[in-house]
C-alpha cells in the first residue's frame, strides 16, 4: 500500500554530464578495438560503480605514467592532465587517448592565454583534486590556487591590477562567488574568466537541489567520496533548508534510522554517477513506502560531446559507429539517454 505521507522527489538534470559520458565510452570503446588491458592513469570519473565495472572488463587504473608498460595503450581521464604528462606519455612511447572534458580543455587554455599575457592567476580549486593539479600544471609559475574564501588571505601577486580567477569545474557556485567576492575586495582590478569555468552540468545539479531542498526532510545524493559535484550537492541541500542530507555510492549504504518520520525524500547524483544506481536508490525507498515519485525539473539538457580523434579514426578504420552508444552493458554505465 503506497502511504500518502510518504514521497519523493527526484531531481532533474542528474547524473550523467557530457564530460563523463564521453569519457566512460571512450574506455569502453578503446577495450572493444584493442583488447585488454587498456590502461587508464586515475579513475576514468570519479564514480567507485564505474571504476569496478570497467575494471571487470579489462581497465587497469593506475596512479602514474611511469606504471603503463612501455607501447601500452594508456587513457587520459575526464579530469585533465598536465603538459608534463603528455612529455612522459611520449617519452614511453605509449598510445595515449586523451578523455579529457571538452569544458576542461577550456580552462587549460584560458590558464596558457593568460599566463601567456604574464598574469597572475587564481585558480580557485580543492588542493590536490586531479583537475586542478593538471589545470595548474598549464603554468606553475603563473597559477596559485586559492581553496576556498577563507583562503583568500594568503594571496601574494605580483602587480594587483594584472590579477585573473579562474576555477575548478565541479566547485560550489554559491562557495565560488563568495570566494571570488573576497578576492575583489583585496584586489579590486581582479578580472572574470572570459566564461564560466563552473560547468553547465555542475550548475545545473546544484540548481535542481536548491529548488527542492525546502520541502526535504532527507536528501540522499547518490555519488562517491571523492567526487567534488556530488560532495557539492550535498552542502548545497543542507545549505538551503534539506533537514539531512547524506552521500551514498549504492542503495545498500543507506540507514534505515534515516528514514524515521522522514516524509519527503530529495534523490539526486552527481555527474558521474550512473542511473542504475539511482534506480537501486528509487528500489529502497519504494520497498519502505516511499512509492510516490515526482521529478522537479530545474533545466533541459542536450549536450554531447564527440568522442577523442584516435577513437573515431580507429572505429572509422574498423568499419564500427562512432556514435557515443555504450556497448553490451550499458545498464552498468549507462547514462539516463
Ligand atoms: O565526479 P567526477 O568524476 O569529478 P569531480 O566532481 O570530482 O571533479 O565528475 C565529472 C567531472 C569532471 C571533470
Ligand atoms: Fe565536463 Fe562538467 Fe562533466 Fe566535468 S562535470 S566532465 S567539466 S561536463
Amino acid at each position: 500500500m503506497p502511504d500518502a505521507t510518504k514521497r519523493v522527489l527526484l531531481a532533474a538534470p542528474r547524473g550523467y554530464c557530457a564530460g563523463v559520458d564521453r569519457a566512460v565510452v571512450t574506455v569502453e570503446k578503446a577495450l572493444g578495438l584493442y583488447g585488454a588491458p587498456v590502461y587508464v592513469r586515475k579513475e576514468i570519473v570519479h564514480n567507485k560503480h564505474v571504476v569496478t565495472t570497467l575494471q571487470q572488463r579489462g581497465a587497469v587504473f593506475v596512479d602514474e605514467t611511469d606504471e603503463v608498460p612501455e607501447g601500452a595503450t594508456v587513457v587520459f581521464s575526464a579530469h585533465g592532465v598536465a603538459p608534463v604528462v603528455h612529455d612522459e606519455a611520449k617519452a614511453l612511447n605509449l598510445r595515449t587517448i586523451d578523455a579529457t572534458c571538452p569544458l576542461v580543455t577550456k580552462v587549460h587554455r584560458e590558464a596558457v592565454r593568460f599566463a601567456d599575457s604574464d598574469y597572475d592567476i587564481l585558480l580557485i580549486g580543492h588542493e590536490g583534486h586531479e583537475e586542478v593539479v593538471g589545470t595548474a600544471g598549464e603554468a606553475p609559475e603563473h597559477i596559485q590556487l586559492v581553496d576556498g574564501p577563507d583562503d583568500v588571505e594568503n594571496v601574494t601577486v605580483r602587480d594587483p591590477e594584472k590579477v585573473v580567477w579562474l576555477s575548478q569545474t565541479t566547485l560550489s557556485v554559491d562557495e565560488t562567488m563568495e570566494t571570488v567576492r573576497r578576492l575583489r575586495e583585496r584586489f579590486p582590478s581582479l578580472q572574470d574568466p572570459p566564461s564560466d569555468d563552473i560547468c553547465y552540468a555542475t550548475q545545473n545539479r546544484q540548481l535542481a537541489v536548491k529548488q527542492m531542498a525546502a520541502d526535504c526532510d532527507l536528501m540522499i545524493v547518490v555519488g562517491s567520496r571523492n567526487s567534488s559535484n556530488s560532495v557539492r550537492l550535498v552542502e548545497v541541500a543542507l545549505e538551503h533548508g534539506s533537514r539531512a542530507g547524506h552521500l551514498v555510492d549504492y542503495a545498500e549504504e543507506i540507514d534505515e534510522a534515516w528514514l524515521e518520520g522522514v516524509s519527503t525524500v530529495g534523490v539526486t547524483s552527481g555527474a558521474s554517477v550512473p542511473e542504475i544506481l539511482v534506480r537501486g536508490v528509487l528500489e529502497y525507498l519504494a520497498a519502505r513506502g516511499y512509492e510516490d515519485v515526482a521529478p522537479v525539473v530545474a533545466a533541459e539538457e542536450s549536450l554531447m560531446f564527440a568522442l577523442p580523434n584516435e577513437i573515431r579514426r580507429d572505429l572509422k578504420a574498423a568499419g564500427l559507429s562512432d556514435k557515443m552508444r555504450h556497448d553490451a552493458s550499458f545498464a552498468e554505465t549507462g547514462s539516463l539517454h
